[in-house]
């Protein structure tokens, strides 16, 4: 699939934002020549809220990108466009007093100050970012938008770039600066995504196994219309929930750190002692982390039944024990799964609306959108977007004439 497949299933209105292309938009904008930079969104198989509780996931990189066009400036000034929002945004980084506004330019600015904060010394900037991957729909705009600039300032400053000390740093912005208490799966696979390939990762110890995705099979990502909302609220609860359940258990199972060192059937055995909600997140956390590792030998030995249904199970599982599905995505996994060639279907990402993610065998995919977005418009009254992809490389400098329109 090549980047024009992926923009057949944009709309017009998505289409008409696409054109011109970034670096043109920087010289009308900023004047002067700008390079071109862009990181992906994600879409995760499976291992869903197992990254900050130092488990297992299972994310892949997906052709939807953060563009951002750049140029370095004589000061330590950033100033920022966003063509998303139609807004510009100007700060100092040497400002001590710099503090989050609560829109699209954190993710700059708290990225720019935790490379700093990590030993960087990052020159001023202009930059214009122009976001493709759909926000609040759980494919990950904020790492993508975060992962893009932090490169480009780091390119344009002639750093050499560590991207896992990227990602790291990055996942600390959206931490201490944006204030969502994210795990650091986005971040990771949007700076070390791999064409072709699921990276199974190790949270704790940040190994990433390569996963092959057979050419023949397809992410199909379905968006309910549902938008989510990561900083605050249930996603941080859901943290905390988890850390109640490791506090409790260690009385019972001394030197545990996090669910990622609890057994399920350590958790059955100790279940008496915890809360019946706090159980059952516990529950989908030990699961989980024991259905990817599983789920990762099956795609290894091309048993694709098998994964299916470790997706069924992951889905099941944050329905009823995690709470964090909704009406929409439930139903929009249950037309899919009885779809043909699909190979198995769950929702993906933070949770409470936004999208799923499907396995599908790629002659079915035209069959598949139609009767999906149908019978999902019958039951909700939303027309869904839905993108075919592929898995795609993480971050990297693009030449111009690469920014397809
Ligand atoms: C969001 C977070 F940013 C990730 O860190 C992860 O926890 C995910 O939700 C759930 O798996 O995307």
């Amino acid at each position: 699939m090549n980047s024009s497949d992926v923009r057949s299933n944009f709309t017009q209105t998505q289409l008409a934002t696409l054109s011109p292309g970034p670096e043109q938009l920087f010289e009308e904008m900023f004047g002067g020549h700008a390079r071109l930079y862009r990181a992906p969104g994600r879409v995760n198989l499976i291992g869903e809220h197992t990254d900050y509780n130092e488990g297992f996931v299972m994310p892949a990189a997906i052709g939807l990108y953060c563009w951002v066009a750049i140029a370095p400036r004589a000061d330590r000034h950033l100033r920022v466009y966003s063509c998303n929002f139609g807004e510009t945004v100007f700060v100092d980084l040497d400002n001590k007093a710099l503090a989050r506004r609560g829109d699209w330019s954190d993710y700059v600015v708290g990225a720019a100050l935790a490379l700093e904060k990590s030993g960087y010394a990052l020159s001023g900037a202009d930059i214009l970012v122009r976001g493709e991957v759909p926000i609040g729909s759980g494919l990950s705009s904020s790492a993508a938008i975060e992962i893009s600039t932090g490169y480009a300032l780091l390119d344009v400053t002639g750093t050499k770039i560590d991207l896992v000390q990227l990602a790291m740093a990055c996942h600390r912005a959206e931490n201490d600066f944006v204030g969502a208490r994210v795990g650091m799966m986005d971040q990771f696979i949007s700076a070390l995504g791999r064409a072709g390939h699921a990276l199974m990762l190790d949270c704790r110890s940040l190994k990433a196994t390569p996963l092959p995705i057979p050419p023949d099979v397809l992410l199909v990502v379905c968006n309910t219309g549902i938008k989510h909302q990561l900083a605050g609220g249930e996603y941080n609860l859901r943290r905390a929930q988890c850390e109640e359940g490791v506090h409790r258990l260690s009385s019972v199972i001394p030197g545990i750190r996090a669910l990622r060192d609890v057994t399920p059937s350590q958790l059955e055995l100790f279940k008496e002692i915890l809360p019946e909600l706090i159980y059952r997140r516990c529950r989908h956390v030990v699961t989980e982390n024991e259905r990817v590792q599983r789920a990762a030998e099956a795609l290894l030995s091309g048993d694709l039944p098998a994964f299916g249904i470790f997706m069924a199970e992951s889905h099941r599982s944050m329905r009823d024990d995690y709470a964090i599905s909704c009406a929409e995505l439930d139903s929009m996994v249950e037309i899919a799964m009885i779809q043909p060639g699909v190979i198995g279907a769950r929702m993906t990402g933070g949770g409470f609306g936004g999208c799923t993610i499907n396995l599908l065998h790629a002659e079915a995919t035209d069959a598949f959108k139609r009767s999906v977005a149908i019978e999902y418009e019958r039951r909700t009254h939303l027309r869904p977007d839905i993108y075919v992809l592929s898995a795609t490389d993480g971050v990297r400098a693009v030449a111009s004439d690469q920014f397809v329109r």
